[in-house]
Formats: C-alpha cells, sequence, structure tokens
C-alpha cells in the first residue's frame, strides 16, 4: 500500500493522458477569460476529511488505513500529520486548505491545555505555510463533536455551553489570524432542534446573532480582516438546523444587523438537502450579494443524507462555474472540497484519485461555461425572453412610473396581453448540451 510520501507530484498532461495521477484539465497557470485556473478555481483542501476522516459510519468503525493516525491522539502525532498534508497539498498543487481547531490538535484536560495543543501544532501550519506557499482559506472551530454541546453551542438551552463555545471561537479566530487565513466560516453544527415543544427558537436566534455579533467583534479588536461565511444545511445532524438555506440564512442576516460582516458558504450537498440545486443557492446568493465561497461536493440521488462525495458532475461543475463568474468570481473565498472518499475506497492513494477527479471536473466546468459565455447564446436566448421589459409598459413598470390604476388603464385599453410565447426548456437544454458535449 501507498502512502501519501510515495507517490508523485500530479501534473497536467492534457485530455489525451491515460495517466491516473495526472490531471486531464485542470492546467493551473492556463488562462481562461484572461485569468489563470488557480485563480479562478482557488482549490482547497479540507482537514477534516482527507487527514481524520476514518471512514466509520453508524454500522461499523473506521476503515480507512491512514499511517498518519498513529496509536494515539498526541500532539507530536498531529505536528507530524500536518507535514503529512502539506506534502500532499503539495502533491496536489493545491493553493489552499480548510481546518476546523480540533481536526488539527488534541482536546486536553482542560481548554487551557487544549488551547496549548493548538499553538504547538499551528507553529507547524505556520512553518509549513511559509515553506510551501499553500494558504489558509478559512478556519472555523468544531462546536459539535463534544458532548458538551449536546444541545448546541450558540443555540444551547445551556448557557455554559454557549460561554465555551465563544472561548473556542475566540481562540480560532486567533490561530485563524495567525496563519493569514483569508476567511473564517460559521457551520451551524447543532444550531437547531430536534422537537420544538422543549425549544424557545426566538431566544435560541437571539442567541446565535449575539455569538456571531461578539466573533464580528473580536475579529475588529484583533485586526482579523478575513471574510465570515454562514455555511447553510437544512437537517443533519439535528431534524431542523437554523442555517436552513441561503434564503434563511440572508434573513437572519439581515434581521440581527450582520449583513456587512458574512456573506454565503455554500455547499453543494446541504443545497439538495434543503430541496434546492447548487446553482439555485448560489444564484440567490449572488443576486442579494452574499456569495463567498464554495464547500464542493456532491450528494448521492438515491440517498438522503450528506454523503459528501467528490464531484465529478460536469453539468454540475458548469452550473456552479456559470453561476460564479456572472457574480464576478471568487474574491476571497475558493472551492473547498469538503467531500470524502467512500469507507470502501481506504487506502491513501484514494486521496488522490478524489481530488484529481474533483479539480479535473471544475476545470472542465469552467471551460465549458467560459465558451458559453464567450458566444453569449444562452445569454441572448434569455435576454429575448424578457424583451417584453426592455421598452414600452415593461421599461416603465422597471422605471417605478406605473401604478395599480395606470396599469388597469393600460389594460382596459388594450383588452388583453399580446400572445404569449413558449419557454423553450429543451431547446435551452440542447443548446447547454452542445457545449458539454
Ligand atoms: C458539515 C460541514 C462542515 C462545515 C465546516 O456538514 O459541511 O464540515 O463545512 O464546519
Ligand atoms: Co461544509
Amino acid at each position: 500500500m501507498k502512502s501519501i510520501q510515495d507517490i508523485c507530484r500530479v501534473e497536467y498532461e492534457g485530455p489525451e493522458s491515460r495517466n491516473p495521477l495526472a490531471f486531464r484539465h485542470y492546467n493551473p497557470s492556463e488562462l481562461v477569460e484572461g485569468k489563470s485556473m488557480r485563480d479562478h478555481l482557488r482549490f482547497s483542501a479540507a482537514y477534516w476529511h482527507t487527514m481524520r476522516g476514518s471512514g466509520a459510519d453508524p454500522f461499523g468503525v473506521g476503515t480507512m488505513k491512514r499511517p498518519w493516525e498513529g496509536p494515539v491522539d498526541n500532539v507530536e502525532n498531529a505536528c507530524n500529520r500536518v507535514r503529512i498534508f502539506f506534502d500532499f497539498c503539495e502533491k496536489m498543487q493545491m493553493p489552499f486548505y480548510c481546518f476546523h481547531d480540533r481536526d488539527v490538535a488534541p482536546e486536553g484536560d482542560s481548554l487551557a491545555q487544549t488551547n496549548k495543543n493548538l499553538d504547538d501544532v499551528v507553529k507547524v501550519f505556520k512553518e509549513e505555510q511559509e515553506r510551501t506557499g499553500i494558504k489558509l482559506l478559512w478556519g472555523t472551530a468544531n462546536l459539535f463533536g463534544n458532548p458538551r454541546f449536546v444541545h448546541g453551542a450558540a443555540t444551547s438551552c445551556h448557557a455554559d455551553s454557549f460561554a465555551y463555545a465563544a472561548a473556542q471561537v475566540k481562540k480560532a479566530l486567533e490561530v485563524t489570524l495567525e496563519l493569514g487565513g483569508q476567511g473564517y466560516t460559521f457551520w451551524g453544527g447543532r444550531e437547531g432542534y430536534m422537537c420544538l415543544w422543549n425549544t424557545d427558537m426566538k431566544r435560541e436566534m437571539d442567541h446565535l446573532a449575539a455569538f456571531m455579533h461578539m466573533a464580528v467583534d473580536y475579529a475588529k479588536e484583533i485586526g482579523f480582516k478575513g471574510q465570515f461565511y454562514f455555511e447553510p444545511k437544512p437537517k443533519e445532524p439535528t431534524k431542523h438546523q437554523y442555517d436552513f438555506d441561503t434564503a434563511a440564512c440572508v434573513n437572519f442576516l439581515r434581521a440581527y444587523g450582520l449583513q456587512d460582516y458574512v456573506k454565503m458558504n455554500i455547499e453543494t450537498n446541504h443545497a439538495t438537502l434543503a430541496g434546492h440545486s447548487v446553482e439555485h443557492e448560489l444564484e440567490y446568493a449572488g443576486m442579494q450579494g452574499f456569495l463567498g465561497s464554495i464547500d464542493a461536493n456532491s450528494g448521492d440521488m438515491l440517498l438522503g443524507w450528506d454523503t459528501d462525495q467528490f464531484p465529478t458532475d460536469i453539468y454540475m461543475t458548469t452550473k456552479i462555474m456559470l453561476t460564479l463568474m456572472k457574480y464576478g468570481g471568487f474574491t476571497t473565498g475558493g472551492l473547498n472540497f469538503d467531500a470524502k472518499v467512500r469507507r470502501e475506497s481506504f487506502e491513501p492513494i484514494d486521496l488522490f484519485y478524489a481530488h484529481i477527479g474533483g479539480m479535473d471536473a471544475f476545470a472542465k466546468g469552467l471551460k465549458i461555461a467560459a465558451e458559453i459565455r464567450k458566444t453569449g447564446e444562452l445569454a441572448d436566448m434569455v435576454a429575448k425572453r424578457y424583451a417584453s421589459w426592455d421598452s414600452g409598459i415593461g421599461a416603465e413598470i422597471e422605471k417605478g412610473t406605473q401604478n395599480f390604476k395606470t396599469l388597469e388603464a393600460y389594460m382596459l385599453a388594450k383588452g388583453d396581453v399580446d400572445e404569449t410565447q413558449s419557454g423553450n426548456q429543451e431547446l435551452y437544454e440542447n443548446v447547454v448540451n452542445r457545449y458539454i458535449f
């Protein structure tokens, strides 16, 4: 069995390559619309899945063969693991990574000891960042794994859990700043409810907002200028997560005065759990000015939970890139592979195959999206569909010079609407397919 150290750097070999450890589409320096693929895609590896994923499921213990886990979870081992992770990222030409505080360093017997463990490991992250030039896309805190968060963290019925979570995020922000992180993500964890009978929803959501305000205030105090993200997910682990989908999150942020500080981190599989497509979530975030970053993965149409699979569907990556480019692409965000290899794919080499597949699918999606944008064919078709708004009564409504009374007068004079036209959905689908194959 090969471990990460035994595998060579993955290079771009072009679409004809049959080498399973080469990129066929991801060519980091290749320019698309005048910008390198590296800068369009801003790929990131997720420490929790890549280094710590064990393959455990409710029916069995972990299956992953991970030489870097070692027999005990101590700081020394945690430091070695960081070096192996950077070796992996270098070989994958991965410019960014993301982590939770508890993925990278073991908890100690007290908060003080836990913080010290984290500091010790963060030193190695810093060394490895300097050695390789790989950067931290965003940091986050695990506020869901430990039993102290059984009722949630910021939305717990127990004030001490809130206080512990606050201490934890304070430290996570300091560490993210120390590592030059470009962002910080709030994902709900257990912020939601299992049963409304025992839940004071208003109080819990007020607390969540207070918590996020404290984070924003502390970030200002220490000079952390990275972007905050809110990551929607409708359910799992709780029956109802408060960060349900982009629309719910945007409403929450605006209702509590957080809209200037927090953007969205949208995850494909979370979107589908909410009954949306990822492009719906991206479009919604984009049009509201909240599009920040993406957790790139995919679900399984036949399974109803967060399977976090690597994205390989070219339609999906094309749609993601098209929407992202429509809203100007990433600034601080990136495509973070919040994805895990299957329980049955237990060798380290599977991590390479998985990331290569995801990166190539996005690189190809980027190229197809750029072609679609270049001809403008699709955009023109959509524009024509809305042509009645460009002049006459439509333009006047958009300008705000009409009201119910004037519109009634207009219709009474006209009698009925002009003939409407077909939506031609199948034609649109065929046009897109022409770019795909
Ligand atoms: C959970 C999930 C998290 C967040 C970070 O479903 O996506 O890994 O991305 O806490
Ligand atoms: Co995620």
